[in-house]
């Protein structure tokens, strides 16, 4: 390519704009989110987790970190009915670092509870719903989630300017 006719310097000038939305776009779409359990708080008793939980969405690839005083607490992974009789699982031993990360492998419910004697009963408990985030999640009749939404913009957005890169891409070169 020697000279570029007009057309040509057109193409150009789109590639490079895609390439600037894609730059801006990707970092924001690679970005699994980590959920600190409790914030500041962490993971302890006469935590109100429902409250917590509330307007937040996860999905696979976010994770949840379980911050505490080691020995003071543990993070078991229950099922629905362990959760509601805080009951610890028959099998399986509990997390104890004091700064357990869990990835979001999956989508569902996912439960968890501290088994220290009267921990989960005073509300160390934690319920959530894991979406998998290319598809749209169901919005909540009370208020919609704006991070759900803007996740699917992005991915809208990501796949257009890979169109339109792929597009150029193979016309010019
Ligand atoms: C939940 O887990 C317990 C063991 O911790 C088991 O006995 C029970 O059958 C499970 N319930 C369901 C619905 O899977
Ligand atoms: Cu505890």
């Amino acid at each position: 390519m020697a000279t570029f006719s007009s057309k040509n310097k057109e193409m150009m000038v789109s590639m490079i704009a895609a390439v600037a939305v894609l730059a801006v776009l990707a970092p924001t779409m690679v970005s699994a989110k980590q959920y600190v359990v409790g914030d500041d708080k962490g993971w302890t008793k006469d935590f109100d987790y429902t409250t917590w939980t509330a307007g937040k969405q996860f999905f696979v690839g976010d994770s949840l970190v379980f911050n505490y005083a080691q020995g003071g607490h543990n993070v078991f992974k229950v099922n629905g009915t362990d959760f509601m009789q805080c009951s610890k699982p028959l099998v399986g031993a509990p997390l104890t670092t004091g700064s357990d990360e869990i990835p979001l492998k999956t989508t569902g419910r996912k439960w968890y509870i501290c088994g220290v004697a009267g921990h989960c009963a005073s509300g160390q408990k934690l319920v959530i719903t894991v979406s998998d985030g290319s598809a749209a999640p169901a919005p909540t009749p009370t208020s919609p989630s704006t991070g759900a939404v803007s996740r699917s913009i992005i991915n809208a957005g990501f796949a257009a300017a890979m169109v339109v890169v792929g597009f150029f891409g193979v016309v010019m070169f």
